[in-house]
């Protein structure tokens, strides 16, 4: 059932050029340029003619055939022959693994198909080969729902609290903002696209501030860094409107006509003068008062909000807090003025459509199965049947995500894949950490071998992708494995037979998206206002921007932003007495890429970067190896000591693969899976550890 590959451009001679997007985890979603000589892709580019890519790919993508043609992908299904977790394992034909998945998962569902769990998440952001065929089979399966809350929930629930939906300013129009504020975000290694236009307003006389506990290559490149404590931003933001507040720099007109709850939002603020803010932030006071000057009094100022701040226990209001600024000095007047965190709320995608939701309503009991959160996989795997939580779960189907490696508390999870009696299937194009724990791996397409369409959280462009060449070995899509394993379940509804070329015209509807455009370049824009709230119009209720919502009291939030301290406070005296995040690694896109040896080499070595203070604190040495650790677990890696980590606070880079790090481990190893005040989303930034040279 593989798919007819139809070049974009006729094929001269035997080379070709197809256009394509980036499938991974990243806001910048650029176009592709794939050549392809005698059914080989050759060279992959960034388009030029798409504005957002402007040509360019980072370092990761641009080797992406190394990635694609890498003699350890998976191109058999394959059968687990070794203990769980061992990596053994032997080919066998797809008939033999379909055929058992099968009458595995039947047998399963016969019972109660809640024991059954989907686990993904966005190795792909494709609409089709992310959740279409799979989240029908599992709708119609009436498996556990996952709650994929890994990444973005924090942010994307506050956003949706304040301005109705994940909106903000158009990324393009940063390049003509004078402040530019890059909060929670390392644009040098994660937004790439983004930090040219940064470039190009600093070119213009802007100013750039930075707010990020780490010293990154982009704190390096701003006019000011503010190196906060974890998991305070939303005592800054706090502390800024007290400022604005104190000299009156307010758009009394912008807060009257466009916003809801000033007079709460207003007295919350008034409880935290700037030398407070600075105190718990744990930086100058004078950073804080220059900075609500600096706000108050460049026009246009914006704001570039990242998910960095969001992943500890309060990112949920600090995102709020945040976004309540541009209002209050009427940031949003001007096309460059404002904030974007997300675009992704901007793209009216047809889910139900793709996913079909009704299905269930096939289902025995018609019912709505429990929900599962993907961020606390270790605890949900390791869950006996109960009247609360339900039965046990007794399968998982992992795609597009190697949680192995990406979920917090590794102990727990790998003590929950490692379970003997769990069956688990991985559709994967490696031997991931996750591979290893599967009863069958089997072997799926990468983005140059398979059709897809996607949106951006970064711009406000649709992408087609087109396969450049055949699927590898007997490598198959993520759809035709659904596809192939609703047919053995017995799911005859038609729609399991729709193509992936018919999917990606489903994703949205032809009003929005011009399919003969997209097939002919490859992309094309939504039409959106240049300023979209000048004149208020959120996607809220009301059309105002929410300082104060009371739906919040009902999820037993404070209506109003509110600095919430860290779960895990690290304070000297304490026990374990730093703080950790673990930020990406630049050369690796979350897990991905760690196995690609030009990339690793970049890299070196799993890191965790100190301050000169805190190494000599503890007798570490630069390159010294050592092991963070805590209650949960023990990471071994390389010290790396200098200015990238300020006191107080270590900087775990992510997410090795644990077999290709140091005696088996990553940073996962000491995360936690408490959970953030808003989206049930993980804390990955909030972490208290110690360091020690082994
Ligand atoms: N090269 C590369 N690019 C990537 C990724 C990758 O792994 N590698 N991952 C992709 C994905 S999935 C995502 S979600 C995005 C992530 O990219 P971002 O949304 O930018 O988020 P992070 O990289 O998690 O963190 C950004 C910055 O926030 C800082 N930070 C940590 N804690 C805090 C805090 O409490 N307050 C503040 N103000 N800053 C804090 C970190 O030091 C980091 O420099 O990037 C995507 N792009
Ligand atoms: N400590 C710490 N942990 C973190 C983070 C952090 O900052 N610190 N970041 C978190 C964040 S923001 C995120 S988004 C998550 C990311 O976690 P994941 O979504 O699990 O991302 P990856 O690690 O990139 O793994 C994606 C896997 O999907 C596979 N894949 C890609 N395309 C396809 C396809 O078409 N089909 C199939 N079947 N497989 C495919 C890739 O080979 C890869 O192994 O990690 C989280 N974990
Ligand atoms: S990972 Fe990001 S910057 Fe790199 S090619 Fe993909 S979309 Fe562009
Ligand atoms: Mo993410």
């Amino acid at each position: 059932m593989n798919l007819v590959v139809t070049p974009a451009e006729p094929i001269e001679a035997s080379s070709h050029v197809v256009r394509g997007a980036c499938p991974h985890d990243c806001p910048d979603t650029c176009a592709l340029l794939t050549t392809v000589q005698a059914g080989v892709a050759v060279q992959v580019k960034g388009n030029p003619s798409h504005p957002a890519t402007d040509g360019v790919l980072c370092t990761k993508v641009a080797r992406y055939t190394e990635r694609t043609y890498h003699p350890e992908r998976i191109l058999t299904p394959l059968k687990r022959v070794g203990k769980k977790g061992e990596g053994r394992f032997e080919p066998v034909s797809w008939e033999h693994a379909l055929d058992d998945i099968a009458q595995r998962l039947k047998a399963i569902a016969a019972v109660d198909a809640q024991a059954i769990l989907p686990y993904s998440y966005a190795g792909t952001m494709g609409l089709v080969q992310g959740e279409s065929i799979a989240a029908r089979f599992f709708n119609r399966l009436g498996a556990s729902e996952l709650d994929r809350t890994i990444c973005a929930s924090a942010g994307a629930t506050a956003l949706a609290h304040t301005y109705g939906a994940s909106v903000g300013m158009r990324i393009e129009a940063f390049a003509d903002s004078q402040l530019i504020i890059i909060w929670g975000s390392n644009a040098i290694g994660s937004n790439l696209h983004f930090w040219r236009h940064a470039q190009a307003a600093k070119r213009n006389g802007a100013k750039l501030v930075c707010i990020d506990p780490r010293r990154t290559e982009t704190a390096e490149r701003c006019h000011t860094h503010l190196a906060i404590m974890p998991g305070t931003d939303a005592a800054l933001a706090l502390g800024l409107m007290n400022e604005l507040i104190r000299n009156d720099w307010l758009d009394h007109d912008y807060i009257d006509a466009h916003t809801e709850g000033w007079p709460a939002l207003r007295e919350r603020a008034l409880e935290w003068p700037a030398a407070r803010a600075a105190e718990t932030c744990g930086i100058p006071v004078d950073q804080i008062t220059q900075l609500a000057f600096d706000y108050a009094h460049t026009k246009p100022a914006a704001i570039r909000l990242n998910y960095g701040m969001q992943r500890t226990r309060g990112g949920g209001n600090a995102v709020r807090a945040v976004a309540c600024l541009p209002a209050l000095v009427g940031a949003w007047r001007n096309a460059s003025g404002g904030l974007l965190l997300s675009s992704s709320g901007f793209f009216p995608k047809q889910r139900a459509v793709l996913e079909r939701p009704d299905l269930r309503a096939a289902l025995p009991s018609g019912r709505r199965p429990r929900v599962i959160n993907m961020s606390t996989i270790g605890a949900d795997l390791n869950h006996a049947t109960s009247p609360t939580f339900g039965p046990a779960l007794q399968a998982l189907i992992v795609y597009n995500s190697n949680p192995v490696a990406v979920a917090p508390d590794s102990p727990q999870v790998v003590a929950g894949f490692g379970r003997e009696d769990l069956f688990t299937v991985v559709l994967e194009h490696f031997q991931t950490d996750t591979a290893d724990y599967a009863d069958y791996v089997l072997p799926a397409t990468t983005q140059l071998e398979h059709w897809d369409i996607h949106a951006s959280y970064g711009h406000t462009d649709v992408l087609l992708n087109r396969p450049a060449v055949a699927p590898m070995g007997q490598a198959k899509t993520n759809t035709d494995i659904f596809r192939l394993l609703a047919k053995r379940m017995g799911f005859t509804e038609p729609c399991f037979d729709d193509s992936d070329e018919a999917l990606c015209q489903q994703a949205f509807a032809p009003e929005v998206v011009d399919w003969a455009q997209l097939l002919r370049d490859g992309f094309t824009s939504l039409k959106l206002p240049q300023a979209p709230f000048a004149n208020g119009q959120f996607p809220t209720a009301t059309g105002k921007c929410l300082f104060e919502n009371p739906a919040l009291l009902a999820i037993g939030q404070d209506p109003v932003p509110n600095y919430l301290p860290n779960w895990e406070p690290a304070d000297k005296g304490h026990r374990y007495p730093l703080a950790m995040i673990s930020p990406p690694a630049r050369q690796f896109l979350n897990s991905t890429f760690v196995n690609v040896k030009s990339l690793r080499d970049i890299e070196q070595a799993p890191v965790v970067e100190l301050s000169p203070e805190d190494a000599a604190a503890r007798g570490i040495v630069d390159g010294d190896t050592v092991a963070v650790f805590n209650d949960r677990g023990r990471y071994v890696c390389l010290a790396r000591v200098g200015e990238r980590a300020r006191s107080g606070v270590v900087n775990g880079l992510g997410i090795w693969w644990r077999k290709l790090g140091l005696r088996g481990t990553n940073v996962n190893e000491v995360t936690s899976q408490a959970l953030t005040d808003m989206g049930r989303a993980p804390t990955f930034y909030d972490c208290a550890v110690e360091v020690e040279r082994v």
